[in-house]
């Protein structure tokens, strides 16, 4: 793969049938002590990838991207998996290494695996043929990468162990498992799902499958969300030890955690004590280290402050996965540009907090470990009432879960499920004594002894082997719906498919979307409706407004909309900008180090502006003062006569000419004039003329004769290379 390249999806389609994945389960980053980049030492940081985008602010440190210590989750389903595969290209190459699938509404109530890739909804089908493209791309994407990247999505609903046994045939890494979700947010009824669940769990357990569970999904539920924390606890303790009793190794066993409150609530006082709680009781696991979700709104900076102000309690109790959900979660728009930027905000603030563990500590006294204190009383009494009252069954159906009281209140508004109520109820008998089945790893009773099997034998070696020995066994069913498949797709977006032809895009190739952003000088009832006029003036399609912030009740509003348009980009047809050749600083310096190189530089003919030129050369701009060049600068409106004049008496390197002004051309006839008086004067060959300024165009400054022009954008660095590349040359 070509970094320069677009991952062809039909390439990753073709011999589907034969593809086999290269690894079993979960991979965790390698740990590098005390990692040097480019000066810096990092504490906690992991082997750096081979290819990533760094930082914006790398340009000042070598371009070092320096990877956090936690495994970075982004949640990636559009509802096409095809155009999911490009997005997890652009996530891992921003630091993800745990793409998360989320499965299409409703197909937790499937009693069975589905095939085909038919679009989802709110999520994408989770099916053999998309995980199996999905695990194929990304093994591509590791090794461009650098870094093993862990695929995961959920096995719970009814078909929970259908799921189970196609991730481990499959090579999925991880997955979140745990009956109670089944039981209370998708009413599955509660004995088939802990049922479901032992199965489930020992075929993970073979695949080598890192498990989440779902404990979290009280708090983003409960109507009072911190008021949930002691239960929070139970439902961990309730998923853990069952896992463990299934055959799970508890590295492989990762709690799902939540801060379950955010600001304006005092945030690190309520989500800290919590996680410190979780971390005592739990600390032989691993922590899944999710952000609030439950009061996100669409703003994207508050969410990513709440970002940050619950990755500081990742860093402060060293959770071992961080998850970085988006405002898609508050806009339900699954867009690209949201996963790459939670990416990145995730590794600026992991890596920002760099050892941070080895400057500060929690304080044993106090109200932390008094809070904490009382959340695990709190739970722990919770766990022996609901023994006592009959066990988790019964206090299921008694409403004890996601209950608006923090406990031992209740407010009698908890979920509550019957024991022999929900789907699925009543599909579960008890073994025959005969009862066998020839498969690797099964949990429970299962009569081999009636065949001659020894204790310990695999059932399945009574057939040769099951699929997970035997992949020849995997029935592979490609698409079956003549209509909804990836082929027709992908067919109805050939025109873009490797070609010139682009159009905007935030979640799937060329849907055309575009964001603009509005402030409106009224209130915001107005401002929504302004907004939705200007779109549809700006000839935008399907608008809608997608975030309103007042700025002021009467002053302004911010507003976003969203709105598709219905014109391709021909990229043949495009003029590019001429791409500034730049050196670095290092280089520049090295080359300037033992060299007196001056210039003259002023504004030219009747051009007061000064404030480009200055940036240009000024240190506190980082302008090419910075390098040791010695700058004569004359001032503004300098007379061209006057500059070339100054250049020769100061026997100077380079002028430096700048001019904004560009009425009848006086922009380019200045420079016109400046190269031919220095030719008159003999002296052309001397210096190098350069000129700057916001309507130059650099191929047109050359035509007047000078050496270079600088546009709009252009830094003390650009100028700088130019003339040490020159310099160079003589
Ligand atoms: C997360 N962004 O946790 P459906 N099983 C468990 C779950 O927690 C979930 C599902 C299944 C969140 C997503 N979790 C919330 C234990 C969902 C999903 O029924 O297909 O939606 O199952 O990462």
């Amino acid at each position: 793969m070509k970094f320069n390249e677009k991952l062809d999806i039909r390439e990753i389609l073709k011999d589907l049938d034969k593809y086999e994945p290269r690894r079993r389960g979960w991979t965790w980053r390698e740990h590098v002590k005390n990692l040097e980049m480019s000066g810096n030492v990092y504490s906690d940081a992991s082997k750096p990838l081979k290819n990533s985008v760094p930082l914006p602010a790398a340009k000042y440190f070598n371009n070092i991207d320096p990877q956090p210590i936690q495994v970075i989750t982004s949640e990636i389903a559009s509802g096409r998996f095809e155009d999911d595969i490009r997005r997890m290209r652009m996530a891992a190459w921003h630091g993800a290494d745990h793409l998360m699938v989320i499965r299409t509404a409703g197909q937790s109530h499937f009693d069975g695996l589905i095939e085909g890739t038919p679009q989802g909804i709110g999520g994408v089908a989770i099916t053999r043929k998309q995980v199996r493209a999905q695990r194929k791309a990304l093994d591509i994407i590791e090794d461009e990468v650098g870094r093993p990247i862990n695929y995961h999505s959920y096995v719970s609903g009814v078909a929970g162990p259908d799921i189970a046994v196609m991730f481990a045939e499959e090579g999925v890494n991880g997955a979140h498992q745990d009956p109670q979700y089944n039981v209370l947010y998708r009413n599955i009824n509660m004995i088939r799902s802990f049922v479901d669940a032992a199965e489930s769990k020992k075929v993970m357990a073979w695949g080598d499958i890192l498990q989440i569970d779902g404990a979290h999904n009280a708090n983003a539920t409960a109507m009072v969300a911190w008021k949930v924390m002691p239960e929070l606890m139970v439902q961990h303790a309730i998923n853990s030890l069952f896992s463990v009793k299934a055959g799970i190794k508890k590295e492989n066993i990762a709690l799902s955690t939540v801060p379950p409150t955010a600001v304006p609530a005092p945030d690190l006082k309520i989500n800290l004590p919590y996680a410190k709680a979780l971390r005592d009781f739990f600390s032989e696991y691993k922590m899944r280290a999710q952000m609030n979700t439950k009061y996100m709104e669409s703003s994207t900076r508050e969410a990513t402050v709440t970002h940050v102000l619950n990755m500081m309690i990742s860093k402060l109790t060293s959770a071992d996965i961080q998850s970085t959900i988006t405002p898609d979660e508050g806009r339900n728009v699954p867009w690209h540009m949201y996963n790459v930027e939670a990416c990145d905000t995730a590794k600026q603030a992991l890596i920002g907090m760099d050892g941070i563990l080895e400057m500060v500590e929690l304080k044993d006294t106090g109200f932390l470990p008094e809070k904490v204190r009382e959340l695990k009383e709190r739970s722990i009494l919770f766990f022996e009432e609901l023994l006592e009252d009959g066990g988790y069954f019964q206090a299921v159906e008694d409403g004890y879960f996601i209950d608006s009281g923090i406990y031992p209140e209740r407010n009698g508004d908890g979920i509550s499920r019957e024991i022999n109520g929900g789907i699925g109820a009543n599909t579960v008998y008890e073994r025959d004594e005969d009862y066998l089945a020839p498969v690797t790893a099964h949990y429970g009773y299962n009569n081999t002894s009636q065949y001659g099997l020894k204790d310990g034998e695999s059932p399945a070696t009574l057939i040769g082997g099951s699929t997970f020995e035997d992949r020849s066994k995997i029935q592979y069913i490609d698409e079956l719906d003549p209509v909804d498949n990836v082929n027709t797709r992908l067919e109805e977006k050939e025109k873009y498919i490797n070609s010139n032809i682009i159009k905007p895009e935030v979640e799937w190739l060329a849907d055309g979307v575009v964001v603009i952003d509005i402030t409106l000088p009224t209130s915001v009832r107005y401002a929504e409706a302004a907004a939705l006029k200007i779109a549809e003036n700006m000839n935008l399609l399907e608008s809608e407004v997608i975030h309103k912030e007042i700025l002021h009740q009467a002053e302004a509003t911010r507003i976003q909309v969203k709105g598709k348009v219905d014109f391709d980009i021909d990229l043949n047809e495009l003029t590019l900008a001429e791409e500034p050749d730049i050196l670095s600083d290092k280089e520049i310096k090295e080359f300037l180090e033992n060299r007196d190189i001056k210039i003259v530089a002023g504004t030219v003919g009747e051009d007061e502006h000064s404030v480009g030129l200055r940036e240009i050369i000024d240190i506190k701009h980082g302008g090419i003062e910075k390098y040791g060049i010695d700058c004569l600068y004359l001032g503004t409106s300098v007379p061209i006569s006057k500059l070339v004049d100054a250049a020769i008496e100061s026997n100077a390197d380079a002028i430096l000419m700048s001019t904004i002004i560009s009425h009848d051309e006086v922009h380019y006839k200045n420079m016109k004039k400046a190269h031919e008086y220095a030719l008159e004067k003999g002296v052309r060959d001397q210096f190098l003329i350069i000129a700057g300024g916001t309507q130059v165009t650099p191929e047109i400054a050359r035509k007047q004769g000078v050496d270079q022009g600088f546009a709009r954008g252009t830094k003390g660095q650009h100028v700088a290379s130019f003339i040490v590349k020159k310099l160079k040359e003589k």
